[in-house]
């Protein structure tokens, strides 16, 4: 009997029993390649003292990145948020700009820090990405550009996106954070739209500890943000304009170039993991597994299920169970932006009507997912769901009398 399924309800964590884990179980816990690889990149570092300010490890990985996304450009910057406010910025827009709720709030901030007015748009109820339609409706003469995410690496409509750009001649950028060699139509993401931006955050499928990038298809654009994130230099003692500090270190290089020649076995592995899920839920009542397109390139980073509004317990009680276990499962991406401050006290915010978004951030959960996880003790995981699904109503009634303590957000 797989070990989840703890016979009696009584011995579950959440009530005093032992966890089923020693040690947590994290969402996205990094994956590192061959160390004897880092090594000798940091060696190259080492023995040059060259440690920043574009050096040949971030060169050459910006360059191994734009030939394995097959696009122009790939600016490397120190993380995802810098490369996305560097974007904002050298586009030099004003106004408006739709953005998902359903997404990591680094966007909303970087818009904000950028004197740009979010617009929260809703998702599509089955893709969990930003809804054309609803897009469509959000659009007026104060738009300045579009931002949809590929949530979990599932790539958005992109054509839908391209045409209501062209339609309002404002810029797509595309958040393809959680996408590193994920496709759409057989082609990587990272040359859609006018730029995408990448994160390559330690939790992230390809990872240089903190980084992240902006990749695009005009030479002008890479050129204008490659000297804006290093304070607008074009010579020594010769500034351009405003720019700002977001180079990546060799250090991160090193990491990043360790990872990439490792990235194809850890994609292997991800799937591995992937796959150990998909068989383990299929027969666990009212929760569904986020679907990957498999005609499509996936790197089957995150593990996102849904839990049915019919589950017959609350997503929260089903997270504080998994974690008494130290299964540290997320809420990716709870409560959505809209609610959290200070977009709830703006009319963005306050305003904004978005079901989809409402619904999915309420019953949408992310596990222990990617290459570091051992898919026996997947087969744990999804034995314990199985047995929280079979005794929901049981156990709601246990935990009908537990106060919500959680604060609320807004
Ligand atoms: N756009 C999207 C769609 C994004 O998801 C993100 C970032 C961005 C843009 C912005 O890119 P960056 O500026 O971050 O490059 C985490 C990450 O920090 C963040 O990068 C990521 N998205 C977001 C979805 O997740 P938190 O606040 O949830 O991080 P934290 O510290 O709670 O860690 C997450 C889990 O990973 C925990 O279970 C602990 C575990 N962990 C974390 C680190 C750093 C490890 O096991 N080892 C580690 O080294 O934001």
């Amino acid at each position: 009997m797989p070990r989840g399924e703890k016979v009696g309800l009584e011995y579950l964590a959440t009530f005093g029993g032992t966890p089923l884990f020693k040690r947590p179980l994290h969402v996205n816990k990094p994956w590192v390649g061959d160390r004897a690889h880092f090594d000798k990149y940091l060696d190259t570092a080492w023995e040059s003292h060259w440690f920043a300010n574009d050096g040949p490890l971030a060169t050459a990985l910006e360059q191994r990145l734009a030939d394995r996304l097959d696009v122009a450009n790939c600016v490397l910057m120190s993380n995802g948020t810098s490369a996305m406010s560097l974007l904002l910025h050298v586009l030099g827009i004003s106004g408006e700009v739709i953005l998902p709720s359903f997404t990591f709030v680094s966007t909303a901030h970087a818009l904000m820090m950028q004197g740009l007015q979010p617009v929260f748009c809703d998702i599509d109820p089955d893709s969990w990405n930003m809804s054309t339609r609803h897009c469509q409706t959000l659009i007026s003469d104060k738009t300045a550009a579009i931002i949809p995410t590929h949530v979990f690496g599932r790539p958005c409509d992109i054509d839908g996106f391209r045409d209501i750009s062209r339609q309002a001649q404002v810029p797509l950028i595309l958040d393809a954070a959680h996408a590193f060699d994920c496709s759409f139509k057989g082609r990587k993401l990272g040359s859609f739209g006018d730029a995408e931006v990448f994160s390559f955050h330690a939790t992230k499928a390809f990872h240089t500890g903190e980084g992240g990038a902006v990749t695009c298809q005009d030479d002008g654009l890479a050129e204008k943000l490659r000297l804006a994130r290093n304070f607008g230099f074009v010579g020594p003692d010769r500034v351009n304009g405003v720019g700002t500090n977001a180079k990546m270190s060799e250090l991160s290089a090193a990491m990043g170039m360790t990872n990439l020649d490792a990235l194809d076995s850890a994609i292997v592995k991800n799937k591995a993991v992937y796959q150990a899920y998909a068989e383990g839920l299929a027969g666990v009542p009212r929760v569904s597994l986020v679907q990957y397109d498999a005609r499509e390139k996936n790197n089957y980073w995150y593990i996102a299920l849904q839990i049915s509004p019919d589950f017959g317990m609350a997503r929260n009680t089903v997270l504080q169970i998994l974690q008494a276990e130290n299964i540290l499962a997320r809420r990716y991406f709870f409560p959505g932006c809209h609610n959290m401050h200070p977009y709830c006290t703006m009319p963005a915010g306050k305003e904004a009507q978005l079901p989809n978004t409402g619904r999915v951030a309420e019953n949408c959960l992310i596990l222990p997912g990617g290459g570091s996880v051992d898919p026996r003790d997947v087969a744990t995981i999804c034995a314990l769901l199985a047995n929280i699904a079979n005794n929901a109503s049981a156990l709601s009634e246990l935990f009908r009398n537990n106060a919500n303590t959680e604060p609320a957000n807004c």
